[in-house]
């Protein structure tokens, strides 16, 4: 049973932190995460044409900046729980790209040991807790890590990933008013790249500035530039403050989505201009420029970064297409639930539960009537 809620040590007066502005050494660092995701997700697109990875695969593609910021102002002991566009947010919490490229591939050597694949990216060890294929499922599950850590007076805390279309899930409105009623350690952080599937924020959403959703739970939240990594990195930074503070945080980033929602999504309820803008704005070479402008970053550099990234992606992919593909008997190995609470663990097309009793057998033990 949790404690009651009305003994609970109160929680630390909530201020505004002072961060440091990054050095130039972090800078260059969040530029080459965001080229890593850009040039990996290039690659998964690749090599999903090419049929290499099966099932559904979505792309960080245009949300580089918002990747590395999110993931920079977390400490390592801390929680990350995302939706099915993962594969950036693996990479920056430090899976390397040869396991993210090889779970793509469904191989052994992947993250999820190859029966994950693009939405189910998993790491324990850097506290990287999925991917979840169904829209606003690590919502609840997340809030209930929080609960742990704050259960057991830890200083962790929880960033929980998505995007504007789960902001009109049912566990979405459920999980924010409990992290505010318990002052749960979590950052709620929706990515708003204005579309859903087939729809827009404002087709689907009666509030479309979806930070506002914080004020029914008296939480905090902002509204940041998702192509700006510092800015996001800002945000961030003062959205954990709060959070482990014991005030739960909602934090709003506005991103664009270069591409369609999956690879295979021709994106045919965009007009060709707003694809175009949403192309124009590329974050990538946004922050390139402005590095370049400070003084921080020389061009020669610039390429230089990209080419070694590029080639650090063509081994991994390399690295996926030489692993190997696991054996049938490991599927349930990485599972937790199996059919039937209890059960054994069975391959597909075995029997779920045995031959029921044949009629006469029941009448003699006197079992019907
Ligand atoms: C419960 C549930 N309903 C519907 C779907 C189908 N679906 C997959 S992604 C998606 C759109 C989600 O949009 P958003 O949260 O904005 O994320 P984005 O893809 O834009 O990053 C929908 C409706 C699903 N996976 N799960
Ligand atoms: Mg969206």
């Amino acid at each position: 049973m949790p404690p009651s809620r009305t003994t609970r040590t109160p929680k630390a007066q909530v201020s505004r932190p002072v961060h440091t502005a990054p050095s130039d050494d972090q800078l260059r660092a969040l530029h080459r995460q965001m080229v890593l995701i850009r040039r990996f997700e290039e690659r998964a697109a690749r090599a999903y044409a090419e049929a290499k990875v099966g099932g559904y695969c979505h792309l960080n593609l245009g949300e580089e900046a918002t990747v590395a910021g999110l993931m920079a102002a977390l400490a390592g002991s801390d929680y990350v729980y995302a939706n099915y566009r993962e594969h950036g947010y693996a990479l920056a919490r430090g899976i390397s790209p040869e396991r993210a490229m090889a779970e793509l591939y469904g191989r052994t050597d992947g993250v999820s040991h190859g029966w994950g694949g693009s939405m189910h990216m998993f790491d324990l060890e850097s506290r990287f807790m999925g991917g979840y294929g169904i829209v606003g499922g690590q919502v609840p599950l997340a809030t209930g890590t929080a609960l742990a850590i704050d259960y057991r007076g830890g200083t962790e805390a929880v960033m929980c990933l998505m995007g504007d279309g789960t902001t009109n899930i049912g566990a979405f409105h459920e999980s924010l008013n409990i992290a505010a009623l318990w002052g749960l350690p979590i950052v709620y952080v929706v990515n708003n790249n204005g579309l859903g599937m087939g729809t827009t924020v404002e087709q689907s959403s009666a509030e479309p500035e979806l930070h506002k959703r914080a004020s029914s739970y008296r939480m905090p939240s902002a509204r940041v530039d998702g192509g700006d990594p510092v800015a996001v990195l800002e945000a961030a930074r003062v959205a954990l403050a709060s959070a482990r503070a014991g005030r739960p945080y909602l934090l709003e980033t506005m991103t664009g989505r270069m591409k369609g929602h999956s690879v295979v999504d021709p994106a045919r309820y965009r007009s060709p201009e707003e694809a175009a803008a949403a192309r124009a704005a590329d974050p990538v070479a946004r922050f390139a420029a402005d590095l370049r402008e400070r003084g921080v970053l020389g061009q020669d550099e610039i390429e230089r970064v990209d080419a070694e990234v590029t080639a650090e992606v063509s081994a991994a992919a390399a690295f996926a297409d030489a692993s190997p593909e696991p054996d049938v008997s490991t599927l349930f190995d990485y599972t937790y639930a199996t059919p039937v609470p209890n059960d054994s663990r069975r391959l597909p097309g075995e029997a779920l539960f045995p031959a029921p009793p044949r009629p006469h057998a029941l009448l003699s033990a006197g079992g019907v009537r």
